[in-house]
């Protein structure tokens, strides 16, 4: 191999390796933008503030407001009742409501998360769908309530004593909606006023479309990649 196509090529391999780093490096931040906008909107979501230890619990729930009936609190993991999330989760017996910063957009969808259970020391339950996960629209979030707030709708998650089973509930503004522009809250009651327990809580709106920045950044993307295959043309004519 001659020195000047010896040259050539590792400045084609150079070129290569430019481009897969641009590459990369595009879908590390297109990565970055879709955890962002994937972003759970509730705050303390999976009662890990404040930090317990083995065998702890506290009646302190912050970012919460909590009804002046309920007998809970959070509570450290226990063998009577493990979470997947976290070390730590909320135990109550009545209602616990949060507003939420999210305003309420036109056509937008929103997804509401929770898992409940029940410690295996507690065992209820007569009833079988005990939990209600909420999601409500305006007002204010006081006492475990949403106060002045609409009932937009939510699920009903029957606990097993031991384990933490999801519910979901899925809203999208329909058109003309009279709640547009107001704040979303979440609401967690015990429907029958038994002792359940909550973890991992989140309300997010899904990241399918890219935004204007996302796709600022495949644009970038595409034009370094394009910009490094006209050089190698170029390069491979003049050679
Ligand atoms: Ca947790």
């Amino acid at each position: 191999m001659s020195t000047k196509r010896a040259s050539r090529s590792r400045q084609t391999g150079f070129i290569v390796q430019a481009i897969c780093a641009a590459g990369l490096a595009a879908l590390i931040m297109l990565g970055f933008a879709q955890a962002a906008a994937a972003q759970n909107r509730v705050a303390n979501p999976s009662f890990e503030t404040p930090t317990l230890t083995a065998g702890q619990t506290t009646t302190s729930i912050p970012s919460w407001t909590v009804s002046a009936f309920n007998l809970g609190g959070i509570s450290y993991n226990t063998p009577e009742l493990t979470t997947s999330s976290g070390n730590q989760w909320l135990f109550f017996n009545s209602e616990i409501s949060q507003q939420t910063t999210t305003i309420i957009e036109a056509g937008q969808t929103y997804t509401l998360k929770g898992d409940f259970g029940v410690r295996t020391d507690r065992p209820f339950p007569t009833f079988s769908e005990p939990a209600s996960l909420e999601l409500w629209a305006g007002g204010t979030a006081m006492d475990g309530y949403v106060p002045g707030g609409t009932f937009i709708g939510g699920t009903l998650v029957g606990v097993v004593a031991g384990q933490f089973r999801p519910g979901t509930f899925v809203w999208t503004v329909p058109p003309g909606s009279p709640l547009v522009g107001q704040r979303l809250s979440v609401r967690l009651a015990s429907a029958f006023g038994d002792e359940i327990a909550a973890d991992n809580i989140s309300l997010t709106t899904p990241s399918t479309v890219p935004t204007l920045s996302e796709w600022a950044m495949i644009l970038l993307g595409l034009m370094l990649a394009g910009g490094a295959a006209v050089v190698i043309q170029r390069r491979r004519v003049a050679g």
